[in-house]
């Protein structure tokens, strides 16, 4: 988790010991031993010394570490009521719903099977092409994870992509705002030395234009894009057994095989619009955050209601507010957020990064949290109450989510996190003027930082535009949708043209179980994950051979930085499947016993630290109704998590099946 500590004082685990093999009695014992320093190793190493004193970010504000978030890539799906209209990717009044399909069949490895094409002979979708890998998404993990696999392992690969464009994510969360909360500098891929000499980003939070632009120059200089079949929709995705090979199909009917499916559907891909009745009678126009048209949205002369208050629905208030005629935001949790304080960065700031690259990308690799800054090894009480809010007071001004990183124990400590939402909440109260409107927003109800905590440029001073209204759904719940706007419970019916729906992602398993997945005997996914989604290492699920699956349910990814995440696991497949290929070996499936024994450990990191107490987080799942409640990411950080997966490599693919087939 980005700029957190994961373990209780109290209760620290002892993950340095996780094994698969291991019982929760076992790992009782370790618990007790004091060595374990699962945070505690990233979060007392420093940067090394040439990351540690960088120069001025943007061109009005100082700052000596950065932040980051997440987002990885995707492909929009909309849970309900919706579906994509995928040229020109608009949501608009649609009726029905838009769903994730996959396909792909392919064969072996190429040195197994004899008949393989290569996607570059494959052309259009021919019955049944083969392929030694199928990659499903074309962001961040797809892109990356294509080159590994055809330019260093030597397959023949494609990439499916629904979109019509490469980005994933930032292909289609195209939304007024949009921009990642990570530092641009730390946003971006770590491999290649040459890239990061290329590449210039021009602020210190990169907008989604920008983002988009940088993929598609890493597809253009990497060529990836002969391998990328774009507007190409997974339906369904079927292990067989009796060949060893996955057999997809896409919507449109092509079908594929290949000996390894590698989901990198991205972990906010399927958008979750809620159920509201009467959305089907709404005369004006409706969007999702996640599916943005491209052309854009005249907000001019229009009255807007935005539902949801997250990331998302932050980052766009105030965007939307300054061209809407009038913007009713109808918030349902309020939230913390913390000032962006973006701005362009300076030429030495650049310089700065691309000369101490190798040092940032051992920071980021090294820490908890994939981000290139440290956390304070303080707790909130080794300083006075002057002393603490001295601290806030910088990281507030400073801006972004180092503020997390202020104190190791906001996130383990009920009271050491108290002090923070407490200084948070007296900054709304300062900034809004409206006493009634600074009531609604700070009355948030879960510990800071355990819903992901949004940055912002200009949100709460927002609500103090003349046209931009409040709406407390605690209060008022939105009863249903008319012809003309929103009707809350208190009978007031709020007359809007355009209804702007930030209500986020049916997240980490809701793109994956939107394709018709079924592993051996025919298994569905669904099935398999119908408590709950169950993986060893977020990477593979018992029963589904050969499949991987990035940023996976299980692993960081979320809590952590994506770019980082997402290299770490797009590596780790192909070192796994390099060491296969090595070995003549063709399946490799993860061992019921290991997944049990993960699933386990990811429960009992989670519990270590305040997250599961924001009841209503989509990393429990909270956020879509019906969906089973498990905490999703694995909350005992990306230093831990990144060594867990080496000594599981070291102990030859412990948890793990690897066999040759036919046997
Ligand atoms: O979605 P969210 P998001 N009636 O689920 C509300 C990443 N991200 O798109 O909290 C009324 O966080 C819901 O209310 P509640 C980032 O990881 C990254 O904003 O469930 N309201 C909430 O306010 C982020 O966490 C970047 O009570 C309803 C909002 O909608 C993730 O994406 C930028 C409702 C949804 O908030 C998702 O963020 C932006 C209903 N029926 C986002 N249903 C980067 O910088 C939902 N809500 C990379």
């Amino acid at each position: 988790m980005a700029g957190m500590e994961m373990a209780t004082r109290a209760r620290r685990v002892r993950l340095t010991a996780w094994a698969p093999g291991h019982t929760a009695r076992r790992r009782r014992a370790e618990q007790r031993s004091p060595a374990w320093s699962e945070v505690a190793a990233g979060r007392r190493r420093r940067q090394p010394a040439e990351t540690a004193e960088p120069p001025p970010l943007g061109a009005s504000r100082s700052s000596r570490r950065r932040s980051a978030c997440c987002i990885g890539s995707c492909l929009p799906t909309l849970s309900f009521g919706s579906c994509v209209e995928r040229a020109g990717c608009s949501i608009r009044r649609a009726a029905s719903h838009g769903r994730m399909t996959c396909t792909g069949r392919t064969k072996g490895m190429s040195q197994v099977m004899a008949k393989v094409m290569t996607s570059r002979e494959a052309g259009p979708a021919a019955e049944g092409t083969a392929f030694d890998a199928l990659v499903i998404g074309a962001g961040f993990a797809g892109l990356y994870q294509l080159l590994c696999l055809r330019d260093r392992l030597g397959l023949s690969a494609r990439v499916l992509e629904a979109g019509g464009g490469v980005g994933g994510t930032w292909y289609w969360n195209r939304y007024p705002g949009a921009r990642c909360d990570s530092e641009s500098h730390s946003y971006s891929y770590y491999f290649s030395d040459e890239l990061l000499r290329d590449w210039n980003w021009s602020e210190r939070y990169p907008q989604q234009p920008e983002i988009l632009r940088y993929l598609n120059h890493v597809a253009d200089r990497f060529d990836l894009r002969r391998d990328i079949q774009l507007n190409t929709r997974v339906a369904e995705a079927h292990y067989d057994s009796a060949d060893n090979r996955w057999h997809v199909r896409t919507e449109t009917g092509e079908r594929y095989t290949a000996t390894f499916l590698i989901t990198a559907v991205g972990c906010l891909s399927s958008a979750n619009i809620p159920d509201i009745p009467g959305l089907d009678q709404f005369a004006g126009d409706w969007y999702h955050t996640g599916g943005w048209p491209h052309e854009g949205v005249d907000f001019a002369g229009k009255r807007v209601g935005q539902i949801g208050t997250g990331s998302t629905g932050i980052q766009a208030v105030p965007v939307i507010a300054s061209t809407a005629e009038h913007l009713t935001v109808f918030q349902r949790t309020a939230n913390y957020s913390i000032p962006a304080r973006n701005a362009p960065l300076t030429e030495e700031f650049k310089r700065w990064a691309k000369a101490n690259a190798a040092g940032i990308r051992a920071t980021m690799r090294s820490n908890t949290n994939g981000h290139p800054f440290v956390i304070e090894n303080r707790s909130a009480f080794d300083v006075s109450d002057a002393e603490r809010d001295a601290i806030y007071e910088a990281a507030w001004a400073k801006g972004g989510l180092q503020f997390r990183a202020s104190f190791r124990d906001l996130l383990t400590d009920k009271a050491a996190n108290d002090t923070a939402a407490a200084f948070l909440r007296e900054k709304i109260r300062q900034v809004v003027q409206d006493p009634d409107k600074a009531g609604i927003l700070a009355a948030i109800d879960h510990p800071f930082a355990t819903k992901r905590p949004p940055i912002d440029s200009g949100y709460f001073e927002a609500f103090n535009r003349d046209n931009v209204s409040l709406v407390d759904l605690r209060r008022t719940p939105i009863e249903c949708i008319t012809p003309n706007g929103i009707r809350t419970t208190d009978g007031i019916e709020h007359p809007l043209d355009i209804i702007v729906f930030a209500t986020g992602f049916d997240a980490m398993t809701g793109a994956l179980l939107n394709i018709d997945i079924r592993g051996r005997d025919g298994l569905p996914l669904r099935q398999a994950w119908e408590a709950g989604p169950r993986t060893y290492l977020g990477l593979q699920v018992a029963g589904f051979p050969n499949l991987f699956t990035i940023t996976g349910p299980g692993s960081p990814s979320v809590l952590c930085n994506m770019p980082v995440a997402i290299e770490q696991h797009v590596e780790w497949i192909a070192d796994c499947i390099a060491h296969m290929r090595a070995r003549g070996l063709t399946r490799i499936e993860a061992k019921p016993d290991a997944v049990g024994s993960w699933v386990e450990h990811v429960n009992e990191a989670a519990s270590a630290t305040l997250l599961p107490q924001a009841g209503h987080s989509w990393y429990l799942g909270a956020n879509v109704p019906g969906k089973p409640r498990v905490f999703m990411p694995y909350a005992g950080g990306m230093a831990r998590y990144r060594e867990i997966c080496a000594g599981v490599v070291a102990r030859g693919y412990e948890g793990f099946a690897l066999e040759r087939f036919p046997g």
